[in-house]
């Protein structure tokens, strides 16, 4: 306890003191006896006065048929004109007038905006500046089909395949794939707009509650909260009253639905109204810093990505509700056939399930994409294309981290740093949390525990390694810390209704919080980060964003009230959301420029939005050591994945609480699977670094860490792949089996790529597991090279010692298989191949390589290489340049060869191997040396101790 509060200083004015007090107590209290998430801190849809009024305008119109949307296009006023689509929607209930829009994009996508025709002043929308990455181009291959008079339809794209009908009364939008409906909008009726109004205004508010009545017994309950709106005793004193959107989305003929992290919840999304396992609560979105967050829930946590997936045999589709307030999304699925769809997809007599959503967000403007698919990737790379790829990170930011709140001092970082090397464990980076600075006070020091950070990051950084430090966003009120009284100075704090500094409680007591939706904060924040302002920075030196929700002790729901007041006079409310990304951004392009020419940034991030991926990596807060924790984490990560967010990763063993060696050892073997690996612990757990547990735990800890080393190569292409394509780099089954069924709820087992078929073991005293292998494939034990034998429903062995991983046939994966101490180390190192053939005897796979720092890569400076085998014949061929003179990377590993090279599966056993170097002049045709194990299954063949060089291109025949 000393060690967290001990730097607090309390104000002089007695009623403050007492008021901080009383948050010093409630957080010490919760640090030390609650052991399960505080649900009356965190409001529930009921306690929402927003989305307690849409759902209730939901119900009215589900429960009496006779009830119709009251929204209707404005008779003449469509007007079509450079693949927009525009006119007016009358709401027929107020008479008040919106206008929509909806671009048909070249990407693939359509998008619908809608907004109040003249509101009583702007609505909020700029979540769009935060989240794309441009304007998206609108495409003019489009045809207007002939339909009936209130009827607008249009097919769209190159081929025509992509349609969209709006129907003007009641207003409804409809998105087709080659005839049939994928996505809809205002199918059930619930687009509702709360008008921008003044509270004196005669009937406004009654009229916008009128539409209550037939259902809602005590309509008095929905007035609450218009004007006013108090949670736990803290007032949101809401100057605008009401001004939510809302809006249903269907996906006929889909029964499961993805997406909208970030919730500890299942891949597949839950009912969230009257399903049999249904939430009774709306999956929420509004980051917040929860403690102790309890699994299968959707409760809102640190991030928020407003993108949904649904997908089905032969289709897949998407949307994208860009808003950054606070939202909710009911989800349910009918199996009711109102869509036409029995027969347009040969379902003959059986029914679809089809999907509907309700999404409901606070304030700002309806801006919906719609991605249309067809197949998954095509949705991954348009999203992509819209909101950015995730960025190429640095290789030692996806090699193995070690975390603990906190590092003690210098000579404790030196002797985990030494241990390492002790015990023979590679790691990259050591990180420091709180602890480190002076007081709380970010970009310091605590000179006492840290008097020369500068060696000590050289220390570490001359073996290769790195070190990232914390940098909250709470910044402590003291005129004496340079940072409070810069952004002070330059007026860059968000403010309260009345104009003053807000001044919350965090850890470093008083606080404000810099305003980064401000553009000149973010250009402070950015100069903080450059060798000559934070005093102590090497360019060893990286960042940790946390408690970026914002998290405020003493805010309502730990948060940052509403109605504050940010950069052009907008509410909190409006851009909760955003708050993370902003300060994420900032930080990474501080990093970015503090060198020149500039390297790639790494910052990792608590909170998130759309677009994030951009930034860095995020992880998924504060954990338990439990094995449901572990269990989590895989499906969480792989819904933030398929959202556009690759790079993420959970605390390993779990952050409070102490796991038992059992678990740590699991959940290494489950962290080293997922894209971003790093051991962390709160601050009063025991120390749980891997040596700490004896052989054979601590052995089984260092093989699957060197196992993820020797891996870099396969998960740096991934990395590669995710920056240009979008595909995330762990996958949902059902994205790499779109036609199995069987998969499309399955998130226990993932694909690394698609070439490893990963299943955790999440289960106290578990020694094995069932496997699904679909698709009559070939598998092959990843450790045991031997083939799996039987494919569907497979019993794995699964002792203590090892993760069922799989090696798909068809795949060919580059590893680095010599023992280092860092992912530095490993640099000019030699490759094996493992190529694991399928039933046809055929396999192929990438190889991307750079200097793995800067961004001369995107000169030409990379080196990627086609693998296929086909024909009893391993060809390597370049897809890029390799023997110009100005791709220095391929020039610096010049020397570095393919020294070993596995062939799973081949028919045949070869006599001779012969290998040669494609359109060379030179005569080179050897004869290769090879082995042929006879102890396992797989018919390998292994050539060891060859002279093919990486950067040359060359062929292999199995004679
Ligand atoms: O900075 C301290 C912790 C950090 O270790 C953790 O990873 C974050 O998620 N931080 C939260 C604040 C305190 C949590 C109880």
């Amino acid at each position: 306890m000393k060690l967290l509060f001990g730097n607090l200083k309390f104000s002089k004015e007695s009623v403050k003191t007492k008021f901080y007090l009383f948050y010093l107590l409630y957080f010490i209290v919760s640090a030390l006896v609650v052991t399960a998430v505080k649900r009356q801190d965190f409001k529930t849809c009921e306690q929402s006065s927003f989305c307690k009024r849409n759902r209730a305008y939901a119900d009215k119109l589900t429960a009496n048929h006779s009830l119709i949307s009251p929204y209707s296009v404005i008779q003449d006023s469509i007007i079509i004109k450079d693949g927009i689509i525009s006119g007016d929607l009358i709401n027929s209930e107020n008479n008040l007038i919106f206008i929509f829009e909806l671009h048909l994009l070249e990407i693939g996508a359509a998008r619908i905006r809608i907004n109040e025709k003249n509101p009583l002043k702007p609505r909020y929308d700029k979540a769009k500046d935060w989240a794309l990455i441009q304007d998206p181009s609108y495409t003019l291959e489009y045809t207007l089909i002939p339909s009936k008079p209130d009827v607008t339809s249009l097919s769209f794209g190159k081929e025509r395949k992509q349609a969209v009908s709006i129907y003007h009364s009641p207003f409804r939008v409809e998105f087709l794939v080659n005839d049939v409906p994928i996505i809809t909008l205002n199918d059930r009726g619930f687009l509702n707009i709360e008008h921008l109004r003044k509270q004196d205004a005669p009937g406004l508010v009654d009229q916008s509650n009128s539409e209550n009545d037939q259902v809602i017994e005590d309509e008095n309950d929905l007035d609450k909260g218009l004007w006013k709106e108090t949670f736990n005793g803290k007032e949101d004193s809401k100057p605008n009253g009401p001004e939510s959107i809302g809006l249903d989305i269907s996906f006929p003929g889909f029964s499961h639905v993805y997406g909208i992290p970030e919730h500890a919840s299942s891949l597949s999304l839950k009912e969230t109204r009257g399903g049999d396992d249904s939430y009774s609560d709306p999956y929420r979105l509004y980051n917040l810093d929860v403690f102790e967050y309890e699994v299968d829930n959707p409760m809102a946590l640190y991030g928020s990505i407003p993108f949904m997936m649904a997908h089905r045999k032969g289709a897949s589709a998407a949307v994208l509700w860009l808003n950054a307030a606070e939202t909710w999304i009911d989800i349910t699925k009918n199996k009711e056939d109102k869509h036409r769809l029995s027969s347009l997809l040969g379902f003959g007599k059986l029914t679809p399930t089809s999907t509907s959503t309700h999404w409901i967000s606070e304030s700002g403007v309806i801006d919906v994409f719609a991605f249309l698919g067809p197949t998954t990737s095509d949705i991954f790379y348009q999203y992509g294309l819209l909101t950015g790829f995730t960025a190429l990170p640095q290789s030692f930011a996806i090699a193995y981290h070690q975390c603990r709140w906190n590092y003690l001092n210098q000579e404790d970082v030196a002797e985990v740093d030494e241990s390492f090397d002790k015990y023979d464990i590679p790691y990259d980076v050591i990180w420091l949390d709180i602890e480190h600075t002076d007081g709380k006070k970010y970009f310091t020091w605590d000179t006492v525990k840290f008097p020369t950070p500068e060696k000590m990051q050289t220390n570490i950084g001359i073996k290769g390694r790195k070190m990232v430090t914390i940098v909250d966003p709470h910044i402590k009120i003291d005129d004496n810390y340079y940072i409070y009284k810069e952004a002070k100075d330059l007026d860059l704090f968000v403010k309260e209704p009345d104009g003053r500094i807000y001044d919350g409680w965090c850890w470093p007591g008083s606080s404000s919080w810099v305003d980064f939706t401000n553009p000149s904060a973010q250009e402070w924040l950015i100069k903080k980060f450059a060798f000559d302002q934070y005093k102590g920075s090497t360019e060893h030196l990286f960042t940790w964003n946390d408690m970026n929700e914002p998290s405020i002790f003493s805010g309502p729901e730990i948060t940052m009230p509403k109605d504050l007041i940010h950069h052009g006079g907008w509410e909190h409310r409006n851009l909760h959301n955003l708050y993370g990304i902003a300060y994420h951004s900032a930080t990474s392009k501080g990093l970015i420029n503090r060198s020149n020419p500039p390297r790639r940034p790494f910052v990792l991030s608590r909170a998130f939005f759309a677009g994030s991926q951009r930034y860095g990596a995020i992880w998924t807060g504060d954990n338990f050591a439990k094995w449901d924790h572990l269990a989590i984490a895989t499906p969480m990560l792989l819904t933030i994945g398929i959202s556009g967010l690759p790079f993420s990763g959970a605390d390993v063993g779990g952050f409070f609480g102490n796991p038992d060696t059992e678990l740590l050892v699991r959940w290494y073997q489950a962290g080293a699977f997922q894209p971003f690996f790093r051991a962390h612990a709160h601050i009063d757990t025991k120390r749980r670094e891997p040596w700490l547990f004896g052989d054979p735990y601590t052995g089984y800890i260092r093989d699957i860490i060197r196992e993820r080393y020797a891996l870099l190569p396969l998960w740096y292409t991934l990395f590669h792949e995710a920056s240009t394509t979008g595909m995330p780099i762990i996958r949902p089954m059902f994205t790499v089996y779109p036609e199995d069924e069987e998969t499309y709820a399955m998130d226990d087992q993932f694909f690394v790529g698609n070439s490893l078929l990963v299943k955790p073991i999440v289960n106290e005293g578990q020694t094995s597991t069932e496997v699904y292998f679909p698709g009559n494939e070939i598998f092959y034990d990843y450790f045991t090279l031997k083939k799996v034998q039987g494919s569907g429903k497979v019993q794995i062995e699964a002792p203590i010692n090892k993760i069922p991983v799989f090696l798909r046939g068809g795949n060919i994966i580059p590893k680095r298989q010599r023992i280092r101490r860092s992912s530095a180390a490993m640099r000019t190192d030699p490759f094996t191949l493992l190529v694991a053939l399928d039933k046809f005897g055929k396999a192929t796979g990438s190889l991307y390589l750079d200097d793995g720092e800067t961004y001369d890569y995107e000169k030409g400076h990379f080196i990627h290489l086609q693998f296929t085998f086909s024909k009893r014949k391993l060809i390597s061929k370049s897809l890029s340049v390799l023997n110009n003179d100005e791709n220095l990377y391929a020039q610096s590993i010049s020397s570095v060869r393919v020294e070993k090279i596995i062939v799973l599966g081949l028919d045949l056993k070869p006599k001779h191997i012969f290998a040669d170097c494609i359109d060379c002049s030179k005569n080179s045709k050897r004869e290769l040396q090879f082995g042929l194990p006879t102890t396992n299954l797989a018919n390998a063949v292994i050539i060891k101790g060859t002279d093919l060089l990486i950067t040359e291109e060359w062929v292999i025949e199995f004679s």
